[in-house]
């Protein structure tokens, strides 16, 4: 890595006149439930081995220091999304489904799908919806206390999404359970061809045509997400084919998402009490203790990109067409960028977090997300007393996404 922190092209001086560093070789499998049941320590591993690994198991390079994935996920020109974001390479093999107009898109096309979506997940629609998302998380942790103990994953991380973003994309209400199984599907599929990859595809038929037909304009309700799309297809901004895909992608990254997000932040606050007294003392703390949460689990964990020539990354050439994995929960841990990297914060300084990536792909849905979470959470600072964790606590495995399977709680109200 170059002192101003960015990938160099090789060439002359790309090492300042070094030869280039040997990269080292690890065994770790970051894809294996061993991995996801305690990434901890090969997050320390893959930080300190160097700037740059390469993971045998499934012949691509790796980045899990802060500066080179920060590095990486800002120089999109070198590291593309259009050959895949997951270890698949478009190039060479054929994606499981249509790619997505906007993830795995680079620019220019990327631009203007991007632009629509922005427009669609603006701050002024924020302003609509937020009394509404306030007022259901109220109602979910009122109806929440009232029973006292229950599972803080189907109850709250699942039920309050599924309270308020179908609705807001303006999905009919019959077909809903094909959801998260969906998403479940979408981020394994990012995996390598592993058990949790193979046997979602082999199960994905009816969730993906259950998707597909809520894409079309007629099945979205009016003043949605969904309808909103399909409108930018009215002013030519889009065409008529790409107004479906684009609903896809908020059908595909709008929800599990925020379900692993909400779903980390209730964890933290059930293992860090002193950080629950915090935001009850000051609810306006909501918002960022969400972002903690985020940063402290980083739901989505990972992500690919291809390199569109040959890089020098801390001193070691990597070629072109290689996939280097960027290992988005290990920078946001990397005690090189953070102080008390491990420790949940409510108070932490958490911007440059790379939880909702970074750059020109940096998540379009993130006011979406964080609305979810601060409404979750001040509803949480202004009505809960204290929450203890009353079984056992079980995790759920993804190639993508970290977060549990069931988390019983034991709630007492304010
Ligand atoms: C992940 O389909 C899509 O456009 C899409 C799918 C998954 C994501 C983003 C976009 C990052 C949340």
């Amino acid at each position: 890595m170059s002192a101003m922190g960015s990938p160099q092209a090789t060439g002359s001086n790309s090492s300042g006149g070094r030869p280039p560093a040997a990269i080292p070789h690890l065994a770790i499998d970051p894809f294996s439930i061993a991995f996801f049941d305690d990434p901890f320590p090969a997050h320390q591993a893959l930080r300190d081995a160097g700037p740059v690994v390469y993971l045998e198991t499934w012949n691509v390079y790796g980045v899990a220091r802060y500066a080179e994935v920060h590095a990486v996920l800002n120089d999109p020109a070198t590291f593309c999304s259009g050959r895949g974001v997951g270890l698949s390479d478009f190039a060479k093999e054929t994606p499981w489904r249509p790619p997505s107009l906007i993830l795995e898109a680079d620019p220019p096309a990327h631009t203007r799908t991007r632009a629509v979506l922005s427009k669609v997940l603006s701050p002024t629609v924020m302003k609509q919806l937020r009394q509404h998302f306030t007022a259901v998380a109220d109602a979910t942790i009122d109806g929440l206390l009232a029973r006292g103990s229950f599972d803080a994953v189907v109850e709250l991380a699942e039920a309050y999404p599924l309270s308020v973003f179908p609705d807001a994309l303006g999905l009919r209400p019959e077909g809903r359970q094909h959801l998260l199984p969906y998403a479940g599907l979408v981020f394994n599929a990012f995996g390598p061809p592993n058990e949790l990859r193979q046997s979602a595809i082999a199960r994905s038929a009816p969730h993906q045509a259950y998707i597909a037909e809520q894409c079309q304009r007629e099945n979205l309700a009016p003043g949605g997400f969904g309808a909103c799309i399909h409108a930018f297809a009215d002013t030519g901004d889009i065409t008529d084919k790409e107004a479906p895909l684009l609903v896809r992608s908020l059908l595909s990254a709008g929800l599990d998402t925020t379900v692993y997000g909400i779903g980390a932040a209730v964890y933290c606050l059930a293992r860090y009490p002193d950080q629950l007294a915090r935001l009850r003392a000051d609810p306006t703390l909501a918002r960022n203790a969400f972002e903690e949460a985020i940063r402290l689990e980083s739901p989505v964990q990972t992500f690919f990109r291809t390199t569109t020539r040959a890089v020098d990354i801390g001193g070691s050439e990597v070629g072109e067409g290689e996939k280097v994995l960027m290992f988005l929960g290990a920078a946001n841990r990397d005690p090189r960028r953070w102080a008390e990297p491990d420790s949940y914060d409510v108070t932490r300084k958490t911007s440059g977090h790379v939880g909702f990536g970074s750059g020109i792909h940096m998540c379009v849905g993130q006011l979406v997300a964080r609305l979810e979470g601060e409404a979750v959470l001040s509803a949480i600072a202004r009505k809960v007393a204290s929450i203890a964790i009353s079984g056992p606590v079980t995790r759920r495995y993804n190639n993508t996404l970290r977060g549990l399977e069931t988390l019983p709680i034991t709630l007492t109200a304010a």
